[in-house]
Parts: C-alpha cells; sequence; structure tokens
C-alpha cells in the first residue's frame, strides 16, 4: 500500500480538532468536515486525504467533557482510542495535541489541586503519546478567547503543571529536538487563524523528514 504519513491531530472534546484539520486542508471551505457540532460528534476513526496534500490527517474523536455521552461511552472511546495508537502509532509522523486554553484552569484545579493522585486528561495523553515516540506539538487552542493577561496565566499554569509530570513543555520558538525530552507549545487560534502559517510550516518540516 502506498498510503501517505499520517498527522494525528488528538484532545479533548470540542477544543477544536476539526475546526484545524479543516484549516490544513487545501479547500477549507469546502472541507465540511465534522466540526461545528455539539461536542463529541466526531465519531470515526479515519482518514482523510486530498490528491493535493502530500499526508492524510487523522482527527480523532474527542474524549472527555462530553455533556452528553455516558461516562461507558467516553471510557469506550477513549480505549478505542489508545488501540488505534498501539496499532498505528508508526504511520505517524508528527501528532497535534490540541488542548483549549478555557479547560486548563478547571482541568488542572480538577485533578492536581483537589486529587494529586490522578494526572490530568491532557498530561496522560501527553505522556501515552510519547511513549511511542511520536513526535509531537501542543497546540494551545482558542486563545481568541482570553485577555493576553489570562493567557500568560493558564499557560503558566499549564507549564508549571507539567512539569511535575516530568513534562517539558518549551515554545516553539525555543525548542531544540536534540533536547529529547522537551515538547513544543504554539499558542493558536482556529477562528482567527492565529499561528496558522507557522504551524502549516511545521508540520511541512516534519514531513520532509520522513
Ligand atoms: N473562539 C474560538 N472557537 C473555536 C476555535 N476553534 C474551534 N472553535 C469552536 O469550537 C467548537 C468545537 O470545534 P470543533 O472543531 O468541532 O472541535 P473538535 O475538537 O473537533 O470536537 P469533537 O469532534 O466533538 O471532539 C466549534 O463551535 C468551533 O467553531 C478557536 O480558535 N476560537
Ligand atoms: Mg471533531
Amino acid at each position: 500500500m502506498s498510503e501517505k504519513p499520517s498527522l494525528l491531530i488528538i484532545g479533548n472534546s470540542n477544543v477544536g480538532k476539526s475546526s484545524i484539520t479543516r484549516l490544513l486542508m487545501p479547500n477549507p471551505r469546502y472541507y465540511k468536515g465534522k466540526s461545528g457540532k455539539k461536542p463529541g460528534s466526531t465519531l470515526l476513526i479515519r482518514p482523510i486525504s486530498h490528491s493535493n496534500m502530500d499526508y492524510q490527517i487523522v482527527d480523532l474523536p474527542g474524549f472527555g467533557y462530553m455533556k452528553h455521552s455516558s461516562h461507558r461511552r467516553q471510557e469506550h472511546l477513549k480505549k478505542q482510542i489508545v488501540i488505534h495508537i498501539e496499532k498505528h502509532y508508526q504511520d505517524y509522523f508528527f501528532g497535534l495535541v490540541v488542548i483549549n486554553i478555557l479547560r486548563i484552569e478547571d482541568e488542572i484545579e480538577k485533578y492536581f489541586i483537589q486529587n494529586k493522585k490522578t494526572i490530568p486528561l491532557s498530561f496522560e495523553l501527553i505522556g501515552f503519546l510519547k511513549e511511542f515516540k511520536i513526535n509531537l506539538l501542543i497546540l494551545i487552542n482558542k486563545i481568541d478567547k482570553v485577555s493576553i493577561f489570562d493567557k500568560n496565566r493558564f499557560i503558566k499554569l499549564f507549564l508549571d503543571s507539567a512539569n511535575e509530570y516530568n513534562l517539558k513543555l518549551v515554545k516553539y520558538a525555543d525548542f531544540d529536538a536534540s533536547r529529547e525530552l522537551e515538547i513544543p507549545y504554539l499558542e493558536f487560534s482556529a477562528l482567527k487563524r492565529i499561528n496558522l502559517k507557522k504551524l502549516k510550516q511545521i508540520i511541512q518540516e516534519y514531513l520532509n523528514q520522513v
């Protein structure tokens, strides 16, 4: 099979994965995709490709924060995603872990401050993907929704907490791939297309290494 290398887009429900997928397509207007619906609306694990694109995108269904979905269904989905990664990690030349900046405080408070024994979902996910040696970029999405003051506060909280779990997140601009433990992050807005050009450039760089 002459399949194209795959880009993984993963993260909680409603963080903007399908919106970002759409922006990466050569024809974003026509790619209706699966975005803008109810949280948890993306259910199929199926690559999206286009003849004018050198890679294909796997926009995974989101997990967590699904108000309209049962705990059992969420657990089932999480398991499916784990099985998918275990089986297909070698197909991925790069992975985008999408975070909603508005959920950072909540998530960290819920897991980290109230109960130190559990790991926040985002950190668990990043750690899990790192085990499979998938190159990652953390996309901190929806920054258009917060003030610069809050943006910096939330990001600092995120980085400091990640550090507690031995995840060393650094700004993409400061990222050095030779320092193996570092994971780069990029501030992003799918709505305002903030850093979209930069994102495309980064994806291309990783694609060129395949
Ligand atoms: N303000 C703002 N809204 C955004 C941004 N990105 C996505 N959204 C909105 O957030 C909602 C969810 O976006 P999706 O792209 O469907 O999110 P998803 O991660 O694919 O969601 P699931 O498939 O349900 O897991 C939609 O209403 C989007 O329009 C952003 O950068 N800023
Ligand atoms: Mg989606």
